[in-house]
């Protein structure tokens, strides 16, 4: 495939100074009038042609400055358009023709239910009409939209409406402007039959806002969470970072069919319905705290992204690692407190450190892409996130918020690159951040390792620090990277001890600042030796640090630190060690022995806080618990981490019943953090108890789930009995089933238990699924539940070590790649993980992937299989 590189970027030959859109929309043929103003740029090339994509077009005309070009000044190619011979200025009209109801990609035009919609970002415009579709073209948009006026009485688009009204033989039109240019990426229109739901907001500045939710008459009950969710974003955007909005209205539409969570267009944003529609009986308090969360991203977005945008794409880590981490900030600082962190560590483990170990490693910054849909990764995204709290760290907070203001400020309305991002933050600290740099152009999880000496005498304790970046694909030589390490001491008392670094003043915490690849590190006039060192608090860098700290240290910090993600940390360091030692047949009752003690202690310890408790107890996810082996057996993996939870909680059982919150009193759809912190806790302390096969637990989990009145409290009950072959599981999967059959969202967390479940026959079950009613290839949420779950959850089955469980998957992919190329791509990530799974497997794995690659795949997907084999 075509390799695009990062070195061979060119700034575009032409600019357009304006562009005016007309659509005749109607799903089976769809014209769309275009018109451009172009102007050469000062200093291109002269004579340089003008590029314009297009992609599955039926161009009906064109027109330069009135007239037809001659055959040898428009060529038509791969790309789209090649125009020649312009005048430095021009103003060019084209007709083409679209089909938006064959349009199964999901990607420019199409229908989703009733109505007509759009994704264009990285490059769906292009299908939509011809146009220089990269992000470094931004241009002013007027955009008029006719439409049959009972099919589609809705009709939006990106700006201000500035006109409707009807038009002959029951159409009717409206026309809006954009008043900020913009890239093409960043164009919407939605035309439908849809509920408005609406409010306002007021501006810190006296701006009104007119805020309005669309969605499906029938779901305009389940919107009030949503349009909270904005107003808090808009009002924490003001407070945190100093921005406010810029239109006179903002619209969000949900729409059932969509490939990513939601898109950022401006005024305009269109999300996954998922992300939109929410009751307590319907939807979870994680559910609640996506949605927040994805309202608050793309809002976000308006600045980190939509003033300032992106250079071309290789820069897309500039806006999405930006408003990851904005949205982090948002959901710590209003929602989740300490154990957000907790959970996006769990997350960035989880899955951005197999990303970054495995063939599909690449930089925060890649330089080089056949397909830029397949760079929406957890590595640019939530990576990218972990540079931007590392800038904050190395530089301070005051000197962060100002960077971020003259950020802002200097770039507002360019299309900008990482590099000028990480200038003005050395700029205002005047620091010097080459090294960091290296952050953005180099793939691969650090190792750290981490050694003390305490000299007693002296009073000093020397931490002595290495890294190393394991080499990842096309990058074998790894170069020295700074990475901040915040640290402590706590006492026997478990309290901090107070020591200087350096020449600096005495203090309780420390960044240290690794950036040789050995160094060492003095903390002076330390009056007791330490008891535990707390290593990387609030994981203040994206690395893997190997502290070599024994059973008593770790149990220790697991009893008192004050930094909750270094507790949690601790906790997981024992318990990832308990089951490495079950997978290698080391069982060690000492150790488990001893996290019996420490998890007993902390069920008794009123002091710690539910939410954080739920955490506590809960074990190394299995797709991290992989990556601990160059090799392993997964389902040997599983086995080993269901053993461990049951011999550590099994002693348990009456603490565990004890500790449980009164269910009824938190039963409710309360979205507070102590209400979220209470259920979490409820249904941890559920599956913990059902795991441990504690008495009775299996019934409790059967009166949770009929006594709930809260989704999250049903589900809890549900998973915790989904790998229980035992027949309370069928009985209650049933009932769920029934109840929600019509509800799609609904419905899908029973099509992911029902796949995920390792009991019975799980190949038949998985048939039964995609033959199931509520089954739709073409819906990617649909095929999401089904097929991700199976992959990630269901070991028993996919690891089938004859391979029945890869060929499968190979083969549903194969169907959904004809429809949906963005999805099967995504979905294919776990087949690229053949080389750490056991020789067998390993074998059988690469061989479906293999398979695949035979086949005629779309460009998406042949790209990760390619990279996947190499
Ligand atoms: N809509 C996607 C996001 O917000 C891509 N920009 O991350
Ligand atoms: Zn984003």
């Amino acid at each position: 495939p075509r390799m695009i590189l990062l070195s061979d970027y060119q700034p575009p030959d032409w600019r357009v100074e304006a562009l005016e859109l007309r659509f005749e929309l109607d799903p089976e043929d769809t014209r769309v009038h275009s018109r451009l103003r172009v102007r050469r740029r000062d200093g291109s090339a002269p004579g340089a042609p003008l590029r314009l994509h297009g992609r599955d077009l039926q161009r009906l005309s064109i027109a330069v400055n009135g007239a037809e070009p001659s055959p040898g000044s428009c060529v038509e190619d791969r790309e789209g358009l090649l125009l020649s011979g312009l005048p430095d200025a021009a103003e060019i009209a084209i007709e083409t023709r679209i089909r938006p109801d064959a349009n199964t990609a999901l990607e420019g035009l199409y229908v989703s239910g009733g109505s007509l919609c759009t994704q264009c970002e990285p490059e769906g415009f292009r299908r939509i009409t011809y146009f220089p579709d990269r992000p470094d073209v931004l241009t002013r948009y007027r955009v008029r939209l006719e439409a049959d006026a009972a099919r589609y009485p809705v009709l939006l688009a990106n700006g201000n409406r500035v006109d409707a009204g009807s038009l002959p033989e029951g159409r009717h039109y409206a026309v809006w402007e954009d008043p900020f240019p913009k890239p093409s990426y960043l164009f919407a229109l939605v035309a439908g039959d849809l509920a408005c739901i609406a409010d306002r907001f007021t501006t810190r500045s006296g701006r009104e806002v007119a805020l309005e939710i669309y969605v499906e008459h029938h779901n305009r009950e389940r919107c009030a969470h949503a349009l909270a969710s904005l107003q808090r974003a808009m009002r924490y955007d003001e407070e945190a970072f100093g921005r406010e909005y810029d239109l006179d209205v903002y619209m969000i539409v949900a729409v059932d069919d969509f490939n990513m969570g939601a898109m950022e267009n401006k005024g305009l944003n269109l999300f996954n319905a998922k992300y939109v529609l929410a009751s307590p009986d319907t939807a979870t308090d994680d559910d609640y705290v996506h949605i927040e969360s994805v309202i608050a991203h793309e809002y976000f977005h308006n600045w980190s992204g939509n003033r300032v945008t992106c250079r071309d794409w290789f820069q897309l880590s500039l806006k999405e690692g930006l408003t990851v981490f904005r949205d982090q900030e948002f959901t710590t600082d209003c929602t989740l407190f300490g154990v957000k962190r907790v959970d996006d560590v769990q997350r960035l483990r989880a899955f951005q450190f197999p990303e970054d170990a495995g063939p599909l490693a690449h930089p925060v910054r890649p330089d080089r892409y056949a397909e830029i849909n397949n760079f929406y990764t957890m590595t640019v995204y939530e990576k990218g996130a972990e540079l931007i709290r590392m800038l904050r760290t190395l530089i301070g907070r005051d000197a962060f918020r100002r960077g971020l203001d003259r950020y802002f400020q200097r770039f507002d309305g360019q299309a900008v690159t990482t590099d000028d991002f990480v200038a003005v933050m050395a700029e205002v600290s005047g620091r010097d951040l080459a090294q960091f740099q290296r952050w953005y152009t180099q793939a691969g999880t650090p190792q750290v390792t981490a050694r003390t000496r305490f000299d007693a005498q002296a009073g000093v304790l020397q931490l002595d620090l290495a890294q190393r970046t394991p080499p990842t694909p096309g990058q074998h030589e790894k170069d020295l990277l700074q990475v901040p390490i915040r640290v402590a001491l706590l006492g026997r008392d478990g309290r901090r001890l107070s020591a200087r670094l350096g020449g600096a003043p005495e203090a309780a915490e420390w960044v240290l600042e690794l950036t040789a690849g050995e160094q060492s590190f003095q903390l002076r006039g330390l009056r007791e030796p330490p008891a535990a060192v707390s290593w990387l608090r609030g994981f203040s860098a994206p690395v893997l640090l190997e502290a070599g700290q024994g059973t008593d240290e770790l149990a220790h910090l697991v009893a008192n630190d004050d930094d909750a993600f270094a507790r949690w940390d601790a906790a997981q360091t024992l318990l990832r060690r308990a089951v490495i030692a079950r997978v290698e047949d080391a069982v060690d009752p000492r150790l488990e022995a001893a996290l019996t003690t420490a998890m007993a202690a902390l069920l008794e310890d009123s002091a710690v806080e539910p939410v954080l408790l739920a955490a506590l107890l809960e074990l190394p996810a299995h797709r991290e618990l992989m990556e601990s082996f160059e090799r392993a057996d997964p389902v040997a993996v599983d086995q080993a981490r269901r053993a461990v939870e049951h011999s550590l909680f099994a002693p348990l059982a009456e603490r565990l019943a004890a500790r449980a919150p009164e269910r009824a009193r938190w039963d409710d759809g309360a979205f507070t953090a102590e209400a979220m912190g209470q259920r979490r806790l409820l249904n941890r302390l559920l599956a913990v108890r059902v795991a441990a096969g504690g008495e009775g637990a299996l019934e409790e989990a059967a009166r949770q789930y009929h006594e709930a009145r809260s989704q999250t409290l049903a589900m809890g009950a549900l998973a915790a009995v989904n790998d229980r072959a035992e027949p309370v599981r069928g009985e209650l999967l049933a009932d769920f089933e029934r109840r929600y059959r019509q509800d799609p969202l609904v419905l899908d967390k029973w099509f992911a238990l029902e796949a995920a479940s390792q009991v019975g026959d799980g190949f038949a079950r998985l048939e039964r699924l995609l033959e199931h009613p509520g089954f739709r290839w073409s819906n990617p949420n649909r095929v999401r539940a089904v097929l991700g779950p199976f992959m990630a959850q269901n070991h028993r089955h996919f690891h089938r070590v004859d391979g029945a469980g890869y060929e499968r998957i190979a083969h549903y992919l194969e169907r959904l790649d004809a429809l949906n190329p963005q999805t099967a791509a995504r979905l294919v990530i776990p087949l690229t993980r053949w080389r750490r799974l056991d020789e067998a497997r390993s074998a059988r794995m690469r061989a479906s992937l293999e398979q695949l690659a035979g086949k005629g795949l779309s460009k998406d997907l042949a790209d990760v299989v390619e990279r996947g084999l190499a």
